[in-house]
C-alpha cells in the first residue's frame, strides 16, 4: 500500500521519530519498509563533471563508498548513462530530482546539477531519522530564484553570521543570496568606487566560496545612485568595481538605484547604464549570472506613472536584466494583483523584493512570528522572490525558513506549521521556550510603513477577558490563571534561553529582548498577584505587591532607555502589541 503524502509530510508510520522534509516535497509517495543506514554502498556515477557538490555532499551524510557492496547509490543528470532508466521519472522543471529508496538502493535522477544537489539535501534529511525510509518522491522548486538580500540599513551581518546563512540556505534549497548592506561603505555612497580593503576582500570571497559549496548564487550589489555622475569616468569606475568583485570570486551582480534623489534616478540614464553592463560585462564574461537592477520607483506606491520611470526601463531595458520590485509599498505582501500591475510596465516577471523581516525602521522590535499574507497562486508571475531580513541574522531564520518552504512549493504552504518548524530547527533542546518568545515578539509596532503582524493570540482571548472583568471591578478566575501560567512561562523561557548553551548565537541577538521580557513576565504576576490580594481583602500584602509591580515597571522602562541604543529606533520593545499594554491597564486599575 502506498500514501501519498502532501503537506507538511511526517514519516511517523514508519518509526517512533518524526521526520520532516523541508521544504515540502512537491510529490512524496511513502513504500513499504526501511532499512538503516548503509555502512556501505557502491556509488554509481556515469559524470562526475557536475555532480561535484552532490557528491561532496553525500560523501559528508553517507560515507561508505565501496565498488563491491550490494547496496547502490545511483546519482545522476538527465542524459547520464548511469539514471538511464529513470530518465522519464525527472522532473522537466529546473533544480527538480526524482529520488528513490528502496532495498536495491538509491536513486537520485536529477534535471540539472543543482537538482542532484537537492536530491542529496533530502537524502540527508531523511537519514536524519537514523534509518532510511522507502519512498518515491519527485520534486522542484516553484520560484527559479529563492534567497535572501541582505539589503537593510544598519549593522551590517558579521562574517560568522553570513557563512552560517548560507548553510542554511543551501540545506533550505534557497539558492540566491544578494549582498547590499545599506551600510557597508564601499557597497554604497561614499566609498563605491573603492575597491574592499584586504580584510574585507578576503571576506568576501570567503563568502563566494562558501555560497558555491551550498549552491547559492552569491551576487554582490552596488549602490551608486546618490553620488553617480553619467559620464564616461564613473561608468568605467563601476566596471573596475565588478571587476575586482569578479577576481574575488563574484559571478552575480546587482544595481540598486533605491532611496536616492536627484541626477541618479534618472531612468533612460539607469537603463543605459545596466545595459552597458550587460552588454560589456556579463555578455563578455560568459559566466556571470543575469543583472539585477532595483529600480529608484521600486514599488506602486512611490510609481508616478504620468512621469514614465517605469515605462521606460521596460522598454530600454535589455530582456536578460532583472528588475526589483517591493509590492504595492515598500514594505507590503506580495498578491496577484501586485504582479498584474508591475509586470506589463516592467515588461518581464518581477524579482520579488520582499520587505520582511526587515526591521530597519522598528528596530526596537524583534519580528519572529509567522509569515502570512503572500498569495499562494502566483508562481508562475515572478521570476525570483528574496526576503530583506532583519540586522539579527539567527533571529531572522524562523522567517527565511519559512520563505524558503513558500517559495519552493507555494500551494502546500502552511504558515504556522513553517513556524513550529523553523523554531525546533533552530534551536531543538529548547524549542518549547523560543515558541513562547516568538509568540509575543512579532508585531511591529505602529510604523510608517503601516504594515503590522498578529502577536500573542494564544493568550489574548484571556487578557481581554481579564481586563473587561477587571475594569467592572471582577476577577475572571478562567482567564486569571492562564494568564499567571502564560507570565510564569514567559519568566521561565527568559531563564533558560538566556543561560542555554544552544544557538548563542541566537541568545546573544535576542538577549537585550530577553531582560525585558523576563521582567514583563515577573511584572504580569505581580500586577496578578496585587489584583488577588486585594480582592481577598488583604491590604496590606496587596500594597507590597503594588509595590513590587511598581519597581518591575520601572525595570521594563530601564529596558528601553539602556538598551539598544546604538540604533536609529533605539529601545526594547516586547509582548508591545496585547500582552504588556493588557498588564499595563490592570496596573493603572490597581493604582486608582
Ligand atoms: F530597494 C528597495 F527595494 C528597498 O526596500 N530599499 C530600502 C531598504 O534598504 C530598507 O531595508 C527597506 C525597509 O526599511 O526599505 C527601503 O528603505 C527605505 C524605505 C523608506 F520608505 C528608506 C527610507 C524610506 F522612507
Amino acid at each position: 500500500m502506498t500514501t501519498i503524502l502532501s503537506g507538511l509530510i511526517s514519516l511517523t508510520a514508519l518509526g517512533a521519530q518524526e521526520l520532516t522534509i523541508h521544504p515540502v516535497p512537491q510529490q512524496c509517495v511513502e513504500r513499504q519498509g526501511e532499512t538503516g543506514i548503509p555502512a556501505s554502498y557502491k556509488l554509481v556515477v556515469s559524470d562526475e563533471s557536475k555532480l561535484s557538490k552532490a557528491l561532496v555532499l553525500l560523501d559528508s551524510i553517507m560515507p561508505g563508498a565501496d565498488d563491491d557492496a550490494k547496496f547502490t547509490v545511483r546519482v545522476g543528470i538527465k542524459g547520464d548513462k548511469s539514471v538511464k532508466s529513470y530518465s522519464k521519472r525527472i522532473p522537466s522543471a529546473a533544480e527538480g530530482y526524482y529520488l528513490e529508496s528502496s532495498k536495491k538502493g538509491i536513486v537520485i535522477a536529477a534535471s540539472d546539477s543543482r537538482g542532484a544537489y537537492y536530491g542529496v539535501q533530502t537524502l540527508a534529511q531523511l537519514l536524519e531519522s537514523g534509518r532510511l525510509p522507502f519512498l518515491e518522491i519527485t520534486d522542484y522548486p516553484d520560484i527559479p530564484y529563492r534567497g535572501v538580500v541582505e539589503g537593510f540599513y544598519g549593522k551590517p551581518w558579521s562574517h560568522a553570521a553570513r557563512l552560517s546563512q548560507l548553510d542554511f540556505y543551501g540545506r533550505n534549497k534557497m539558492n540566491v543570496y544578494i549582498y547590499g548592506p545599506k551600510d557597508d561603505p564601499y557597497h554604497s555612497t561614499p566609498n563605491w568606487r573603492k575597491p574592499y580593503p584586504e580584510k574585507e576582500a578576503k571576506q568576501l570571497q570567503q563568502l563566494v566560496k562558501r555560497a558555491d559549496s551550498n549552491n547559492v548564487m552569491f551576487y554582490w550589489a552596488i549602490h551608486p545612485g546618490q553620488d553617480i555622475k553619467w559620464n564616461a569616468a564613473d561608468r568605467d569606475t563601476l566596471m573596475s568595481k565588478f571587476e575586482s568583485m569578479y577576481k574575488l570570486g563574484v559571478r552575480g551582480f546587482a544595481v540598486f538605484f533605491d532611496d536616492i534623489t536627484g541626477e541618479g534616478t534618472k531612468a533612460d540614464k539607469q537603463a543605459e547604464l545596466l545595459n552597458y553592463l550587460d552588454d560589456h560585462f556579463v555578455k563578455v564574461k560568459g559566466d556571470v549570472a543575469p543583472l539585477i537592477m532595483c529600480p529608484t520607483e521600486y514599488n506602486k506606491s512611490w510609481a508616478k506613472l504620468e512621469g514614465g520611470y517605469l515605462t521606460t526601463l521596460g522598454e530600454m531595458l535589455n530582456p536578460g536584466i532583472q528588475v526589483m520590485w517591493t509590492g504595492n509599498k515598500v514594505v507590503a505582501n506580495i498578491d496577484r494583483p501586485t504582479l498584474e500591475f508591475i509586470n506589463p510596465l516592467i515588461k518581464r516577471k518581477a524579482y520579488i523584493w520582499w520587505n520582511f523581516p526587515v526591521s530597519d525602521y522598528v528596530q526596537d522590535h524583534l519580528l519572529m512570528g509567522e509569515v502570512y499574507g503572500n498569495g499562494t497562486d502566483i508562481k508562475d508571475l515572478m521570476s525570483a522572490f528574496v526576503a530583506n531580513p532583519m540586522e539579527h541574522a539567527e533571529a531572522s531564520k524562523i522567517s527565511l525558513y519559512s520563505i524558503a518552504g513558500y517559495t519552493w512549493n507555494m500551494e502546500s504552504y502552511d504558515s504556522q506549521a513553517e513556524w513550529e518548524q523553523a523554531i525546533r530547527d533552530l534551536m531543538p533542546r529548547n524549542a518549547q521556550y523560543l515558541r513562547t518568545f516568538a509568540i509575543h515578539n512579532s508585531d511591529l509596532g505602529p510604523n510608517g510603513h503601516k504594515f503590522r503582524r498578529k502577536e500573542s493570540e494564544n493568550i489574548r482571548p484571556a487578557l481581554e477577558s481579564l481586563c473587561a472583568a477587571y475594569e467592572n471591578g471582577r476577577i475572571d478566575d478562567e482567564a486569571f490563571a492562564k494568564v499567571m501560567a502564560e507570565c510564569r512561562s514567559i519568566s521561565e523561557a527568559a531563564d533558560k534561553l538566556l543561560v542555554s548553551d544552544e544557538n548563542r548565537a541566537l541568545v546573544e541577538e535576542m538577549s537585550p529582548w530577553l531582560l525585558r521580557f523576563k521582567f514583563v513576565g515577573l511584572y504580569g504576576e505581580e500586577v496578578l498577584r496585587a489584583m488577588l490580594l486585594l480582592q481577598e481583602g488583604r491590604a496590606d500584602e496587596a500594597a507590597a505587591s503594588y509595590d513590587k509591580a511598581s519597581t518591575l515597571r520601572a525595570y521594563i522602562g530601564l529596558t528601553d532607555t539602556l538598551l539598544n541604543q546604538q540604533s536609529r529606533y533605539p529601545g526594547i520593545e516586547t509582548a508591545s502589541l496585547h500582552l504588556f499594554p493588557s498588564l499595563e491597564k490592570l496596573y493603572a486599575i490597581l493604582s486608582r
